[in-house]
């Protein structure tokens, strides 16, 4: 210590933390460069990618968003005229291809249906090859969409109104979609709701813990043991087909309706990348479980974390008076019990996530899906508590189909 302070050892320490500063210095310079460089290949892409679809003018501003955990999307500016740009995530879409092909037959049937929706759905730009797509020399899966002016997104709902008109966008799209013959869709992603399987390749992962990270979640990894026969229920009634597979979404997060800006009325139903056959019930829950929540998806505070029963409500109206009269006695009995179970779902694959090293899910900060997996099983345990409150409340609903406005 003491030799720190003779004049030889401070010279030294002065000149190593010039040498050091410099190099940080010049770190920093490049990385800088290193975003420029980034943001100037991004935009040669976008420039590349937008004359591919006959786009006039020029990317004037773009800017990432980045509320979906999944695909990378883009808000691009060309010629004062606003697009979303893409990128498919090829690690969970294994073929993208498929995928956009379910989404063309979707957008077709919808358009020629007799049923008219309520909203519209989104629908992807034609390239010079007639393709709803374009696979780049990188071997990147973009595709290019009109932003839609005058709308809006939440992510945490505020006014409680809002979410009857959004159940009834939801309600109203299974409805138009279920003469669809189910059959015709692709499976883009096996398995993605038997919640039985994932259960049990949740256990696997736990059980190889391949990054020492299980430990930590021992009490969330005890509740799912408790839960596991309860939410198999909708996967064993599936099997025994009780229950009848019908095109669903499959992932009807609140966020994934465009709002007008002012009325606030439905206006597009967005992310159809995972329509295939599936059960009404994870419609409604994943709704239910994103919507009738005040908190966000990723919430610490697990004491904000609860089911919100006004807004169970008000989704629950919306959506039984659009979807109602279609369900058969099994599927109005066991709508409410979706909600619980996709929401167990989700918080399993949170946590086989996290142990597994986060592959899967976008992560925007340390545990991340860690945080994610607590906030959604408080919420399932929360939506235990008031199950039989749930179900008698949309057989209610279901029998008073009250079509909004109506
Ligand atoms: C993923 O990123 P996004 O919103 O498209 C996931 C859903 C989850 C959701 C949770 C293909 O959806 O299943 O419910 O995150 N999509 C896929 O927010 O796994
Ligand atoms: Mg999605």
């Amino acid at each position: 210590m003491l030799a720190c302070f003779n004049t030889g050892a401070y010279n030294y320490n002065i000149k190593l933390f010039i040498k050091l500063r410099k190099a940080i210095i010049k770190r920093l310079i490049i990385r800088e460069k290193l975003v420029m460089i980034g943001k100037v290949d991004l935009k040669e892409k976008f420039e590349g990618l937008k004359n591919l679809y006959g786009i006039m003018g020029e990317v004037d501003e773009y800017r990432q968003i980045t509320n979906g955990h999944i695909n990378e999307t883009y808000y691009v500016l060309i010629g004062g005229k606003q697009y979303i740009f893409q990128k498919v995530n090829t690690y969970v879409f294994k073929n993208p291809v498929a995928v956009m092909d379910n989404i063309m037959m979707i957008d077709n049937f919808v358009k020629n249906n007799q049923k008219k929706s309520v909203c519209k759905i989104i629908n992807f730009l034609v390239n010079s090859e007639y393709k709803n797509y374009t696979v780049t020399q990188e071997g990147e899966f973009w595709r290019l969409c009109i932003f839609e002016a005058d709308t809006v997104t939440f992510e945490v709902v505020e006014d409680p109104a809002i979410l009857r008109s959004s159940g009834y966008a939801f309600g109203d799209f299974l409805n138009v979609i279920s003469d669809f013959p189910a059959d015709r869709l692709n499976i883009t992603i096996p398995d993605f709701h038997d919640t039985k399987k994932r259960l049990e390749n949740f256990f696997r992962i736990v059980e190889l813990d391949e990054n020492n990270r299980a430990a930590i979640a021992r009490d969330e990894i005890k509740a799912f043991e408790k839960y596991r026969d309860f939410c198999c229920k909708l996967t064993d009634m599936t099997e025994s087909r009780e229950l009848p597979l019908r095109p669903v979404h499959n992932d009807t997060k609140y966020n994934n309706i465009l709002l007008n800006k002012d009325s606030f009325e439905p206006v597009c139903v967005l992310d159809l990348d995972t329509i295939m056959p599936g059960l009404v019930a994870h419609d409604f829950g994943d709704a239910i479980r994103f919507a009738a929540n005040k908190a966000a998806e990723d919430e610490r505070d697990l004491s904000k974390v609860n089911i919100d029963f006004d807004y169970f409500k008000e989704f629950t109206r919306g959506f039984a008076g659009a979807v109602g009269g279609s369900l058969t006695g099994k599927e109005i009995e066991t709508l409410a019990l979706g909600a619980p179970i996709i929401t167990f779902e989700l918080a399993s694959r949170f946590l086989a996530d996290y142990i597994d090293g986060d592959k899967y899910f976008a992560v925007h900060r340390e545990n991340h899906n860690l945080d994610r997996a607590r906030c959604q099983l408080k919420l399932a345990v929360s939506m235990m508590d008031r199950l039989d409150e749930m179900c008698e409340f949309v057989r209610e609903s279901v029998n008073s189909i009250n079509p909004i406005g109506g």
